[in-house]
């Protein structure tokens, strides 16, 4: 049997690698772990608790509340505020900043942008639901705290990573150095190293978005929609973006979520979707842009709630979605 790594071992191993780090971020990281052991557990038994369905408020951005949103929400804000490393956190499901109380003469080091329970109105039909996170350094230790400490491009971002409540557990997550895999073991309560140094396949045979909004794109994106069905490409959108780019991350394929009526600047949001899911693919060899052909990573960000739009997944398919992009949008000039 083969030995097993756990994630707080890795997290070790990868500290002692650079003698330079003071175990900050892995005090931080361990803790996001413990969040995720903690969310998993109510995530798989949400159907035998009254804690499924709708809380009844809608969220400052209009969404349907899920009991399991706050209680994601409530749980990962609690172990992120137990290290002291957290100065900070924004938070899909708070419209202010939330600031952390310090933790004994520890100085926070550490900003987090996370979406607790993505793709929650999964929750009640039992399809999987994921947590998004990314870590940020304070740039100015001598100033206050405020949003506006949030307002670093991804290219600034220390960690990222996600959390797939799915058919196993997973945490997948990079520091910049390469994408790492960890399945939750329930028979020991540990995160296990399951997928070593991931690597995105160059193209793959699906494709993600929500054909519904077909004829709400812009034309380069219904002809790019139009190539992927001639391609006989397979359609697999879940409504969860963790899951829909996670797929992708292992088989290959692109995501997409551009500007629609409803959205024109997209629907996902930058700092705790786009960024952290984009460090993780570009980490793995992929590509992320969004539909003005910007690389999502070096996006500056005027606000921390802010939408984006992203085409997202295999190199060589965001290269000739990004073809399309510039030909169609030439062509209108
Ligand atoms: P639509 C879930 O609400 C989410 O933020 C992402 O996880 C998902 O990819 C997208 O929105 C789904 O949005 O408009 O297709 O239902």
């Amino acid at each position: 049997m083969s030995k097993i790594t756990t994630l707080d071992e890795f997290i070790l191993h990868n500290e002692n690698l650079h003698p330079e780090s003071t175990g900050k971020l892995s005090s931080l990281l361990r803790d996001i772990g413990v969040a995720a052991k903690i969310v998993n557990r109510e995530v798989n038994k949400a159907g035998l608790v009254n804690i499924l369905g709708i809380e009844g408020s809608e969220n400052f951005t209009g969404d349907m509340v899920q009991k399991l949103d706050i209680f994601a929400n409530e749980k990962m804000i609690s172990l992120l505020s137990n290290s002291g490393e957290c100065a900070a956190i924004v938070s899909e499901e708070n419209e202010e900043m939330i600031s952390v109380p310090k933790v004994k003469n520890i100085n926070a080091n550490y900003l987090v942008a996370m979406d607790p329970l993505d793709g929650s109105s999964n929750i009640d039909v039992n399809v999987s639901v994921g947590t998004i996170f990314g870590i940020y350094k304070i740039q100015d230790e001598n100033k206050e705290v405020t949003a506006e400490s949030f307002l670093q491009k991804g290219v600034e971002v220390i960690a990222a990573g996600y959390v797939l409540y799915g058919t196993s557990t997973m945490l997948v997550y990079t520091t910049g150095n390469g994408v790492n895999g960890f399945t939750l073991d329930p028979s020991i309560g540990e995160f296990c190293l399951s997928h070593p140094n991931i690597k995105i396949p160059d193209r793959g045979n699906y494709y993600s978005v929500n054909q519904g909004y077909y004829l709400k794109f812009d034309v380069e994106m219904r002809r790019y929609i139009d190539y992927c069905s001639d391609l006989n490409l397979r359609l697999r959108y879940i409504g969860s973006m963790v899951s829909d780019v996670h797929r992708m991350l292992f088989q290959g394929g692109i995501f997409l979520y551009p500007n629609t009526r409803k959205y024109p600047q997209g629907k996902l949001r930058l700092l705790y979707e786009c960024v952290p899911m984009s460090m993780v693919v570009e980490q793995a060899g992929g590509h992320a842009i969004n539909t003005k052909l910007e690389r999502i990573m070096e996006v500056q960000p005027v606000n921390i709630h802010q939408r984006s739009t992203i085409v997202i997944g295999s190199p060589a398919m965001v290269k000739e979605m990004q073809e399309f992009i510039k030909k169609y949008t030439q062509h209108e000039v």
